[in-house]
């Protein structure tokens, strides 16, 4: 059943079939307006004035690489508003993404962003077999979170209905599957795995329509589709976007799957020695670096995203002629991704110093144990806060817990050990131990 073919459909030929040619000319006249928008940003301005850039300094795509790089620290820096090119009023919407230290980063549209938002995910939505007949669930947190109102405007923007279940109830969340018939499932792919294992106990395996499932916002690997698949008895595509750059719809499968087609007429990407910042071949393994071409509330310059993929510019069945990414197969950092929420490991030491008697020693431990995320800290105390007295423990342990979800919104469990036992380090610490097995 979950092998059937996916037809070939393309929602926007003139932007996805493009001839490179006629791309690249309009990828100039990108890079030139985002420079030229970019000025008003006090980063970018400072950074334009001292190496002498100019909207008409871009001459080639080569010249992509006069330009400065922009990190997620530089948007912390200028919390919260710094990173805007317009007024307030012309705003439309704003989301956010997690930081380090319990404060967002707070990212802007216009109406015409918006717009173009919607319209990118539509392409891989139709790319992945969404027709206007179809109803969609999308089990994606609507809020801040960029997955849940980003994947609803791109269903509706393809003319097909949306039921916003939005995130949590496992057991409602299967009842709306069966009772509304829904043909199309948006969520992270560790929740498609558990929602499918859900179903199986519940002796629903081969009950429900459902027959595709879009699914993005943390990595997986083809083990995974195959399990989801399987199980649910359907196509699974897969998705990938930031809320720096946009949010979902950065690049996107299409039915062949042999890679994620970036959207290239509105980014241009990079693949780039994290070390070195040179740009890697084809099929290379690098850190993707991002640069918009057409946004007016969050242009952005050179973003590196730290995820660690790479890409194919070889022609692609399918008939569209833009590149694809692979899979992330990794980050160049050390940020977490539980449950489909972004955690550093500078978060849960800021959690710790806000609670007295721990040391500065912590170890991080991801497990998936069945198809959902699991965390755990192993916190070392102080030797003069250690205590045999059970309930003075206890209360540490709950209180540490408590800091730990207020600033990540994540349930950790919390081990206490005693003094002296987690290794030490003489280079860099290694705090995250993740057994979650990843990588393909
Ligand atoms: O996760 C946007 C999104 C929502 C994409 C829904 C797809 C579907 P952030 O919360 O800012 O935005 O997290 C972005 O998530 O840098 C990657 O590390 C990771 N990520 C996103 N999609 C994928 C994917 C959204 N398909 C961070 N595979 C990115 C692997 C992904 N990692």
């Amino acid at each position: 059943m979950s092998n059937f073919v996916v037809p070939n459909r393309i929602f926007d030929p003139e932007a996805e079939c493009m001839p490179s040619g006629e791309r690249v000319k309009m990828q100039i006249a990108g890079l030139r307006r985002t420079v030229e928008q970019a000025k008003k940003i006090p980063f970018y301005r400072r950074k334009f004035d001292k190496s002498g850039i100019a909207p008409e300094s871009i001459k080639s795509l080569e010249d992509l690489q006069q330009l400065p790089f922009t990190t997620k620290q530089d948007l912390r820096d200028a919390y919260p508003f710094g990173f805007f090119a317009v007024p307030r009023a012309e705003l439309a919407r704003l989301h956010a993404s997690s930081g380090t230290t319990g404060k967002p980063t707070f990212v802007g549209y216009t109406q015409k962003d918006l717009e173009i938002w919607s319209g990118l995910c539509a392409r891989f939505l139709v790319a992945g077999g969404l027709t206007a007949d179809q109803i969609v669930q999308v089990s994606f947190g609507y809020g801040l979170f960029t997955g849940g109102f980003g994947l609803h405007s791109g269903i509706e923007r393809v003319g097909a209905s949306v039921l916003p279940a939005s995130s949590g109830n496992t057991q409602r969340q299967i009842m709306l599957l069966e009772d509304v018939k829904i043909d199309t499932l948006i969520c992270t792919p560790s929740y498609a795995l558990n929602l499918a294992e859900n179903i199986t106990a519940m002796g629903k395996k081969g009950k429900l329509a459902l027959r595709y499932a879009h699914l993005g916002g943390e990595p997986w690997t083809e083990e995974m589709r195959l399990g989801i698949e399987e199980e649910l008895g359907i196509r699974a595509f897969n998705n990938y976007g930031l809320s720096e750059i946009i949010g979902p719809g950065v690049s996107g499968e299409c039915a062949v799957r042999c890679g994620m087609h970036i959207q290239e007429d509105q980014f241009m990407v990079e693949c780039l020695n994290p070390e070195t910042l040179e740009p890697v071949a084809d099929g290379e393994q690098g850190e993707l670096v991002i640069t918009s071409l057409n946004k007016e509330a969050c242009p952005i310059i050179r973003y590196r995203t730290r995820d660690l993929a790479y890409l194919d510019s070889s022609p692609c069945e399918c008939g569209r002629t833009t590149k694809r990414m692979s899979r992330i197969r990794g980050r160049s950092d050390d940020m977490m991704i539980i449950r489909g929420v972004n955690v550093f490991p500078t978060q849960i030491e800021e959690a710790l110093l806000r609670v007295d008697g721990t040391a500065p020693h912590f170890m991080i431990e991801l497990t998936r144990p069945g198809n959902l995320d699991e965390a755990a800290i192993k916190v070392e105390i102080r030797p003069q806060d250690f205590s045999d007295k059970m309930e003075a423990m206890h209360k540490m342990r709950d209180r540490i817990g408590r800091e730990v979800t207020a600033i990540t919104g994540l349930h950790f469990n919390i081990e206490l050990v005693e003094p002296n036992t987690l290794e030490r380090f003489t280079g860099k610490a290694k705090r995250v131990f993740d057994n979650r097995k990843l990588n393909d």
